[in-house]
């Protein structure tokens, strides 16, 4: 299926779908980007990940790697000012940014993270020179600072009470949205799922975190197989939303090994999903929204946030598809 052919549909979300929207969106679940020239495929989290995803694009079309896709697509978002993603996302209750991040490269299954991470513009250059630069995955707080600076990545100097002080102000001037939505501010990360021509995988996760967040909590995102997962014989799959309501889950991890039973990836979402929502004491309530994307270039979605979306751009068409929601669709539908 050729996916530029596909409608845009924009950031509507499901509850406001017309009958058109929701039958286009029935086929966007299963889009394929099937022709091997389609490739490559980048798909993210929320509208904002499309930025994301065409500066990934732009990476692989000059010949770069699937890596450099990563670092610089999580990057544009990092400095851009959107979303709950680098400097100018929502400080802790000390009125620090702490920030979380990880990338994840198939071959070779590597990885590497960086958490609680203070000052620094590019998390996800950090993690990513923690995977190619130190025999460990995961570098926190001070350590991970260190490290950075030494390899000379960019700091920032923030003063807490200013930003802590400028985010409240934020938070208490956008209107307030229905209880299922997030509230802008509190929460957005980008995740981004990259599948190059040659059929390899990698993918990245970047977050301020949860706003008002106890000094030095860690959420799911720069948890390998929680924020993130690769398995470059299988998919990709990566997360957004409650950290602690996914991290207990192994959330991404869960997506992928669904996939590899058989499901495509909005229905690998969706079983994952359940898969936490029927053990959860909080059901469905929980914030928990992933993006996924397989070895064949199929791409999909499912979150519990009605005002969840994702991004998807190959080489021909850039979009925002809406949640495509829980409900699977029943055959002859
Ligand atoms: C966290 N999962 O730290 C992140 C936040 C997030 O959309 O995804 N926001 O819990």
């Amino acid at each position: 299926m050729n996916i530029s052919r596909r409608k845009f549909v924009g950031q509507t979300t499901i509850g406001l779908l017309t009958g058109s929207e929701l039958a286009n969106l029935r086929a966007a679940e299963t889009e394929t980007v099937s022709q091997k020239s389609e490739l490559p495929l980048a798909v993210s989290t929320w509208g904002f990940g499309k930025q994301s995803n065409e500066a990934a694009l732009k990476v692989l079309m000059k010949g770069g790697s699937i890596l450099d896709a990563v670092e610089q697509g999580i990057g544009a978002i990092e400095s851009s000012g959107n979303g709950s993603v680098g400097l100018s996302g929502g400080p802790n209750a000390a009125g620090v940014v702490q920030l979380d991040a990880c990338i994840m490269l198939g071959p070779g299954h590597k990885a590497g993270s960086v958490a609680g991470l203070e000052g620094i513009r590019h998390p996800i250059s950090a993690a990513r020179r923690v995977m190619e630069k130190t025999r460990h995955v995961m570098l926190v707080g001070e350590g991970a600072r260190m490290f950075a600076l030494e390899e000379g990545l960019e700091s920032v100097e923030i003063n807490p009470r200013e930003r802590y002080e400028a985010w409240q102000k934020q938070r208490t001037s956008e209107p307030s949205k229905p209880s299922a939505d997030k509230k802008k501010g509190e929460h957005d990360t980008i995740a981004l799922l990259v599948l190059g021509s040659d059929g390899n995988i990698a993918g990245g996760c970047s977050t301020s975190g949860l706003g008002g967040k106890l000094p030095g909590r860690v959420g799911d995102s720069p948890i390998i197989g929680s924020g993130l997962y690769v398995d470059n014989e299988v998919g990709a799959a990566g997360a957004t939303g409650l950290g602690e309501n996914i991290m207990r889950y192994c959330g991404s991890f869960l997506v992928v090994e669904f996939m590899r039973q058989g499901l495509d990836p909005t229905e690998a979402c969706r079983a994952a999903i359940r898969r936490i929502a029927n053990q959860d004491p909080k059901g469905f309530n929980l914030s928990a929204n992933f993006v996924a994307l397989d070895k064949r270039g199929r791409f999909g979605a499912a979150g519990t946030d009605r005002g969840f979306s994702y991004s998807v751009t190959a080489k021909t068409s850039s979009r925002v598809l809406p949640n495509p929601g829980l409900e699977s669709p029943q055959p002859g539908r």
